[in-house]
């Protein structure tokens, strides 16, 4: 389905007069207002193929209302319909082999006719596929037997050439290898063996693309993990070489980790370059990003911003930016719209920052100034500076607020069906 642009402009009509008292407010205490818009409109959020479905957990899944999207195309038309909502949406991550091409040039088309270009390619070795011929039970790319790592490797490379065909950059592996019992595995053993498999993987790539190596402390693996942190993921980016580096995932660390002093370090390495939004209270509960510990967000955002500002880098196309969450409860669109928008007001609150002010505070040590000069920023309500964005783009004031009174899933499951259910978690 298509959302024509007169619905969205009857009802930003209805809502401008309160835009715009309210932007006009906080406008007045911005500095270079007009910057931080153009920054804002620039910045997208790729959203990946399996959060268009209803998530479940390993107890169970609960379908939604329907329409869930059938096939890679309507994958795409659903992405096609967040980003015509809030025209920050304007990539699509797919997952091998959930999302193969059949043809690719078509499916390039539309996605073109949709705004969108395709983000980082996603490999599957958790899992055993129907007619493969050996399991990934005991670890893929770490396994003891060469067989298995060679299966591993070749499916990396075929996840390449679909990248390649649909004009994507960058390939992400995340590896559940690792062990749950202690004395499973040679911890020296599997790292080698995971870097070698690597190694092949990363001599595949074409010289433009970038090899993202995602790190998870544990699950499905209880006792160790071969990629498990940020030090291991960097020592891996590090031996591969210049095109390989380290994915944080928010929801990837043990409790309290202090995630923002790791992305700080991380770029001023040059060896960030893509990054999973979602939020967590215990684990990787792939929650909406910014629905538990929105401060948090906002401190990390306030390092990417100064790390990336520090090297020169473009905060919209220098890091892979996307949402990797999956839910039980909520309408997966609705929960996309809330999760764009939640990193689009900690984005915002970042650029706030008096960067400037804070080096002074922290250059007299000023411990007083510098949490005053931080909170000043996450205390301002930016949403009236991120709905401008979105209005200068061609996007909805409200995008929730349309979604819902256009009834877009009632729209879909008509289209679709009641019992859809898209591929994927
Ligand atoms: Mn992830």
């Amino acid at each position: 389905m298509l959302l024509e642009k007169n619905k969205i402009d009857t009802l930003n009509d209805s809502l401008y007069s309160g835009h715009r008292k309210r932007f006009d407010f906080i406008a007045a205490e911005v500095n270079n207002i007009d910057a931080v818009i153009k920054k804002l409109s620039d910045f997208q959020v790729a959203i990946p193929s399996w959060a268009l479905g209803t998530g479940g957990t390993r107890f169970g899944r609960f379908p939604g209302r329907g329409g869930e999207p059938r096939s890679l195309e309507e994958k795409i038309e659903d992405v096609g319909l967040l980003h015509a909502l809030n025209r920050s949406s304007g990539a699509i991550s797919l997952h091998i082999p959930w999302d193969i091409p059949g043809n690719a040039k078509a499916i390039k088309e539309l996605a073109a006719q949709h705004g969108l270009r395709f983000d980082a390619m996603n490999s599957n070795t958790f899992q055993d596929q129907k007619d493969q011929q050996h399991s990934y039970k005991f670890g893929s790319m770490q396994h003891v037997d060469k067989a298995v790592r060679k299966q591993a490797v070749e499916h990396n490379i075929e996840v390449i050439k679909y990248g390649k065909e649909l004009g994507s950059e960058s390939l992400t592996v995340w590896l559940a290898d690792g062990s749950c019992f202690p004395g499973q595995l040679n911890f020296r053993g599997a790292f080698q063996h995971t870097l070698e498999s690597l190694q092949e993987v990363y001599d595949a790539l074409p010289d433009n693309w970038k090899l993202f190596v995602e790190y998870k402390a544990f699950e499905p693996n209880f006792y160790s993990t071969t990629v498990g942190d940020w030090g291991q993921s960097l020592l891996y980016a590090n031996k591969l070489g210049p095109k390989a580096y380290t994915l944080v995932d928010l929801g990837h660390h043990l409790p309290n980790a202090n995630i923002e002093q790791i992305v700080s370090l991380l770029l001023m390495e040059g060896k960030l370059a893509g990054f999973h939004f979602n939020d967590s209270k215990y684990g990787d509960d792939d929650l909406t990003v910014g629905s538990i510990n929105p401060y948090q967000l906002f401190l990390i955002f306030k390092e990417l911003v100064e790390g990336m500002d520090a090297r020169n880098m473009n905060h919209a196309s220098d890091l892979g930016w996307m949402i990797d969450a999956s839910h039980n409860v909520k309408d997966p669109l609705e929960d996309l719209l809330q999760s764009v928008e939640a990193i689009m007001i900690a984005y915002a609150q970042a650029l706030l920052v008096d960067e400037s002010g804070l080096k002074a505070a922290q250059a007299s040590n000023d411990v007083v100034k510098a949490q005053e000069i931080l909170q000043q920023a996450y205390r301002t309500d930016v949403r009236p500076l991120v709905a401008e964005a979105r209005l200068r783009a061609g996007g909805a004031l409200d995008p929730l607020q349309l979604y819902r009174s256009l009834d877009v899933r009632g729209a879909l499951v008509k289209e679709r069906g009641e019992n859809t259910v898209a591929t994927g978690l």
